[in-house]
Formats: structure tokens, sequence, C-alpha cells
């Protein structure tokens, strides 16, 4: 019998996981597994970066299997790029409401999100990044964890993230960032 990939997912946020794994299980033949490792992230403009050295300290406690990371931002156009790499930080300081009232009165409601994932496999390190445009809503709608109860994509200008629900999963930065992940995994193993 063919022997099915099994990679593993190094995060702190479950609700990236759960996001992670609907995209395999609906998406793939491969499967996933949380990895439960703790993530250094350095702090940098880019994205990838993070992303790869969160990899590389993150794979020393976890030798040998196919391992990857996500690092992803929400990025304002009329605060010039904020929070980007900071969102994290962000989101556990000021929040959506401290992201509105950054907004309150500012024409230009643009953004956009990335996802940018870093894999470790058989010694080599390869980089998937996917961006969503958007733009951040007048006020927060209910659903949704994170910025998703203030992020509208371009593609359902009607809803947040949040509000889609599970329709949320199959145009997000990181559907389209693990869907490259799962074409170089598919093609290469
Ligand atoms: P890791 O352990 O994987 O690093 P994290 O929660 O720190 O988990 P990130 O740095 O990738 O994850 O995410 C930055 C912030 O952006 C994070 O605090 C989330 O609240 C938010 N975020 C990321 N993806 C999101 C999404 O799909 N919807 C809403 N918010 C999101």
């Amino acid at each position: 019998m063919e022997k099915t990939l099994c990679v593993y997912f190094g995060t702190s946020n479950m609700n990236k996981f759960k996001e992670i794994n609907l995209i395999f299980n609906k998406k793939s033949s491969l499967q996933v597994r949380h990895a439960p490792i703790s993530l250094v992230e350095i702090q940098s403009e880019n994205l990838e970066e993070i992303a790869i050295n969160s990899l590389k300290t993150g794979s020393r406690e976890f030798k040998d299997r196919p391992l990857f990371v996500e690092d992803s931002g929400l990025f304002i156009k009329s605060l010039g790029g904020f929070p980007g790499p900071y969102s994290a930080y962000i989101f556990g300081t000021i929040g959506n409401d401290g992201i509105l009232k950054l907004l309150s009165g500012k024409g230009n409601r643009e953004a956009f999100f990335q996802s940018t994932i870093a894999l470790l496999v058989a010694g080599d390190i390869r980089v998937f990044t996917a961006t969503v445009k958007g733009r951040i809503g007048k006020e927060k709608s209910n659903f949704g964890w994170g910025y998703d109860p203030i992020f509208i994509p371009d593609s359902n200008p009607n809803s947040t993230y949040g509000e889609m629900g599970e329709e949320k999963q199959w145009v997000s930065h990181r559907y389209f960032a693990t869907m490259k992940l799962i074409a170089y995994l598919e093609k290469s193993f």
C-alpha cells in the first residue's frame, strides 16, 4: 500500500492549525499533524525572514521529520503597512478596536493579508507566500478569530472573513499559500 506523507505544522495558534488541517483534508491525500514546538519570532520587516528563522529554531526540537511553520500579517495601506510583521503583538495589545480607531476618518481602508509558509523537508528549506487583497470594515463583525471580524476580502466584498464561516477557507491568504505547499509536496514526494 502507498504510504501517505505526513507533515508537521509548528504553531501556537490552533485556529491556524484547524484551517490548514481542513485544507489538507479536503484538497490533498497528505496528512498534517500539529507540532507543539516553541517558536522564536525575530523582529523583521519581512515575513519570509521571520518564518525561516522560526522554522530553523523549531526544527532543533523536531529532527528529521518534515516540518513547516506559517507566519501571517495584516498590512494596512493608509497606515504604511502597519501592523504587518507586528500583527500578533498588535492584536494582543490594541486589538481590532485599536485598529478601527487608528483608521477613523481615513478614506482609504485598503489592506492585504499575507501568509508565508516555510517548510523543511529532506534538509531543504522552501518558502511559499500568498496575499489576499481587501479592506478594513467600518466596524467589527461578530464572528471569527484574530482580525477576521474586520477584514473584508475583495472576493467577497459584503462579508468579513469572520462572517464567511467555512467559506473563508477557500478564499483566504492561508488557503493560497497552503495550496502552493501541497502542490510542491505532491509533486516532490
Ligand atoms: P504562531 O505560533 O503560528 O506564530 P500566531 O498567532 O503568533 O501563531 P502569526 O504571527 O502568523 O500567528 O499571526 C499574526 C496575527 O495575525 C495573529 O495574532 C492572528 O491574530 C492574526 N491572523 C493571522 N491569520 C489570521 C486570519 O486568517 N484571520 C484573522 N487573523 C489572523
